[in-house]
């Protein structure tokens, strides 16, 4: 209702900077704002303070096509990806805001052989952890998707596909608004342009962070930003494999609907849906080389544009209205890096490549309990740093927008 004859405020006053928190979170972003939601449910820790550079949910999380799917390859991906999907399902209730999640089940085109072995084995490898996946032939696709042209033009030919029927899209910065007002709420404190500059550690612990509004003391720190791992883990000396790749995307004009499902082809590069407003959601491959920027190219929209019309040709009169990019950590394996660190007290979430969104309800729900207990939850124990060491690679070959 209204307070005091104006609507309430989506998120509470902003406080002014403490000089002490038992944890600080580095990033505003979906999976910050999620570890600090379930810190303060779950766990009863609420001094908390978030530390955004910018807005909250104004990097990778607002810049994604917002496909939340558990369709992986290897045990560990599954298991904690479903556990996501699931978290997911229940998420606007529990939050109490609409994250337009919307279940529109998700292929991922074969156009050959090899490509249809893989789905075979991510297909019984996902049904062996109870998801709902299954090789599809092109009558099937054909079915669902009579806008697609299976012969793509003649070139490579679509010769099934993995149809993961539970597959869904949902509004992303809605996630990251929800959970920081379910985090506030509880006592957490969200600071935006707030960035961190610092990392202080007394005898191999974590001490306090410098930032662009002073200096703080905490307990803890959690890295939660994706994008900018390699910049924040420099500031304890903790070497680690991430190399940041951009990450593009776009959205067309809106259209009558016509797509119900995703559509991804590893082999042409290209991924889309079809928004609540009509709008094609698109986005191809990282790029091919290591930089820390946000722009987005021409080359992109070219290269992209000549794949998708392979699958829907009707699309070449479709305009454009937004291209953007997000800054993706890529790892060697295509899985996240979480949980402790040789420094003490300073947690990883990171690694996240081009899988992050997907994965926001699981990664605060296990960093916050890792943090909480000062040990890995056990769904991200095989996602630790030390794996680089043990070479106990992920091998994560369900990861999209990138040549496996
Ligand atoms: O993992 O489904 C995915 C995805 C789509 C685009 C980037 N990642």
């Amino acid at each position: 209702g209204l307070v005091g004859g104006r609507e309430p405020r989506f998120f509470p006053e902003e406080r002014p900077l403490k000089s002490r928190y038992d944890v600080v979170i580095i990033g505003g972003g979906g999976h910050g704002l999620a570890c600090a939601y379930y810190l303060a449910k779950e766990h009863g820790i609420t001094d908390v303070a978030v530390l955004e550079q910018g807005y909250l949910g104004g990097g990778n999380t607002g810049r994604n096509t917002t496909i939340v799917r558990s369709n992986y390859l290897t045990p560990e991906g599954v298991r904690f990806y479903d556990t996501s999907r699931r978290l997911f399902e229940d998420l606007s209730g529990e939050l109490d805001i609409n994250l337009f999640y919307s279940t529109r089940g998700h292929y991922t085109l074969a156009h050959s052989d090899g490509a249809l072995r893989t789905m075979r084995w991510r297909a019984e490898v996902n049904k062996h952890h109870g998801v709902d996946s299954r090789v599809v032939d092109r009558t099937a696709i054909a079915a669902d998707v009579p806008f697609l042209d299976l012969d793509c033009g003649g070139r490579s030919p679509v010769q099934g596909a993995l149809y993961h029927a539970p597959g869904a899209v949902a509004r992303h910065d809605a996630v990251a608004w929800g959970f920081g007002r379910g985090a506030a709420n509880r006592g957490v404190e969200l600071h935006q342009q707030t960035r961190v500059t610092g990392i202080r550690t007394e005898g191999g612990r974590v001490a306090g962070v410098s930032t662009s509004r002073g200096d703080l003391e905490c307990g803890a720190v959690v890295s939660a930003a994706a994008g900018s791992t390699p910049r924040i883990t420099d500031m304890v000396g903790l070497p680690t494999p991430v190399r940041v790749f951009p990450l593009q995307a776009c959205v067309s004009e809106p259209v009558k609907p016509f797509l119900d499902t995703i559509v991804v082809s590893g082999s042409l590069h290209v991924y889309v849906s079809q928004s609540s407003r009509g709008e094609l959601v698109m986005g191809s491959a990282v790029d091919p080389a290591v930089l820390h920027s946000t722009r987005s190219s021409f080359e992109f929209v070219e290269g992209l544009a000549d794949r998708l019309l392979d699958l829907f040709p009707f699309a070449a009169r479709l305009r454009l209205m937004r291209q953007w990019a997000g800054m993706a950590d890529m790892t060697p394996d295509f899985a996240p890096v979480m949980g402790t660190t040789p420094v003490a007290g300073f947690y990883l979430d990171g690694g996240w490549g081009t899988w992050g969104f997907k994965a926001t309800p699981a990664s605060g729900m296990t960093m916050a309990w890792t943090v909480a207990n000062g040990r890995n939850h056990e769904l991200i124990e095989p996602f630790r740093l030390s794996r680089f060491d043990d070479l106990r690679l992920v091998g994560e070959r369900g990861a999209a927008s990138v040549g496996h």
